[in-house]
């Protein structure tokens, strides 16, 4: 967790969460974005999740990501209850392997949205780089660094070598 006032916060609903979910927190300290981790169930502590979730602008918090496996409920009791945007991620928590989760995010009723990202790390790392989009809106900063990370990756593939069998 960063000192400085969080934009993002990254939210799971069991600590088990936090391998993929800490993709999301990779990618923010990259961009130098300030964010915060909390782990809180919606259905385990529900009165936590209540007591954070309807803090979070007075905090200056922006962007929300949340993590949730199973049922995977977190995201959208999370957009219930604030009208930041809020970033699902599933994780594959379960034999379902991540597509209960996908499915609980992804369908979420007319009203409340949930951006939905995809199953498991790559997910979280988008999660993050779409929180770090929608503040480049107000952030000559990140825009840039948004721009740079493009040109980054672009470069790895153009520099990489055509596969032989010997490679
Ligand atoms: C969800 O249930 C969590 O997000 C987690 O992915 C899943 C399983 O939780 P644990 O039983 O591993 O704590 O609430």
């Amino acid at each position: 967790m960063t000192t400085t006032q969080p934009l993002v916060g990254i939210m799971m609903g069991s600590a088990n969460d936090w391998p993929i979910m800490r993709r999301a927190a990779e990618v923010l300290r990259d961009f130098d974005i300030a964010y915060e981790t909390r782990v809180i169930s919606a259905h385990r502590t529900p009165d936590l999740f209540f007591e954070y979730a309807v803090g979070l602008e007075a905090r200056g918090l922006r962007v929300m990501i949340g993590g949730a496996g199973g049922a995977a409920h977190l995201p959208g009791v999370l957009a219930a209850k604030t009208t930041l945007p809020v970033l699902g991620v599933p994780i594959d928590a379960t034999p379902m392997r991540g597509v209960d989760a996908l499915h609980a995010i992804v369908q979420m009723p007319r009203g409340i949205p949930v951006a939905t990202f995809a199953i498991g790390e790559p997910g979280a790392a988008n999660a993050a780089l779409f929180a770090a989009a929608i503040l480049a809106g107000s952030d000559a900063a990140i825009a840039q660094q948004l721009k740079d990370f493009r040109i980054r990756q672009a470069e790895k593939i153009r520099n990489t070598p055509p596969p032989t069998l010997e490679s």
